[in-house]
């Protein structure tokens, strides 16, 4: 995580659903602005010029895409809120699905997958231990791989699913509002509320390879779904499963 000085947002620009929003033109990452302000804010910039995947891995914000992180309460334990991660993916698909895009899926942990092309990525980070930083990065009418040539032939926007009457304003209001929806279950009911459907809705089971983190190798087998901590499960051979955490995951590869 960056700890050099980032741009601040500009003070809260409007008030929506109950979220103080801050527009800017352009910040290194929404994430980084987002850490300095409290719960049930949000920051949303027209580009990002040094945005973040997980990992350390670059992520491309060019102009037309939604850049957006919002700043979510996380009383209590802090392991309470380990699955946010996961619940943030399923609620962004939810509410996109809503909007009539079709062909989505999860892959694990939380990227937006349509085919093999990816239409959006979900970054969350704990600055401190009362709230969570949630960074969401949708392509909408984009042009990532004109920035990034590898990306060619991975990524998909919003605008080639659905007919787009919508302009960014609008789908920041959505996805906020499928945030706050997400928080609400994760703090009445649980995960459990999220992985039952959650674990219907993967294709499993489907071929993987593992990268792990900390230099651990890799590590291959069927992917079959989360359990209720949302930890991946894997079989490796027919009498031998191992749980992962997204944290162990470096990078997650679909074997066809
Ligand atoms: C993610 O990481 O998918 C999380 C991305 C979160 C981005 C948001 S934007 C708002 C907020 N502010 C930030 O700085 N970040 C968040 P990961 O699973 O590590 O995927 C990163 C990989 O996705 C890269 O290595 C590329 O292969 C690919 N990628 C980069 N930019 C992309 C884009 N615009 N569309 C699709 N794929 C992209």
């Amino acid at each position: 995580m960056s700890t050099t000085a980032v741009p601040t947002a500009s003070p809260a620009s409007h008030e929506v659903d109950g979220w103080a929003i801050h527009h800017s033109a352009a910040l290194e990452s929404t994430n980084s602005t987002a850490s300095h302000l409290p719960a049930w804010s949000a920051v949303r910039a027209k580009t990002q010029t040094a945005g973040r995947g997980r990992t350390g891995r670059a992520w491309v914000g060019d102009e037309g895409g939604l850049w957006l992180s919002a700043v979510l309460p996380c009383p209590g334990e802090r392991s309470r809120w380990a699955t946010l991660p996961l619940a943030v993916g399923w609620a962004l698909m939810a509410a996109l699905k809503d909007l009539g895009a079709q062909g989505l899926r999860l892959r694990w942990p939380n990227d937006l997958m349509v085919g093999h092309c990816k239409l959006a990525g979900v970054l969350v980070e704990r600055y401190r231990d009362d709230t969570a930083v949630v960074g969401i990065g949708l392509n909408v009418h984009n042009h990532p791989e004109a920035c990034e040539p590898l990306l060619q032939g991975q990524t998909i926007r919003l605008s080639d699913l659905i007919a787009m009457p919508y302009d960014l304003d609008f789908l920041e209001r959505v996805v906020l509002r499928s945030l706050r929806r997400v928080h609400r279950t994760l703090s009445n009911e649980g995960f459990d509320a999220i992985a039952v459907p959650m674990n219907l809705a993967w294709n499993v089971p489907s071929r993987v390879e593992l990268t792990l983190n900390g230099n651990q190798g890799t590590v291959d087998g069927w992917f079959q779904g989360i359990d209720s901590h949302g930890r991946l499960r894997l079989i490796t051979a027919p009498d031998s499963q191992r749980f992962l955490e997204p944290g162990d995951v470096a990078l997650l590869r679909e074997i066809d």
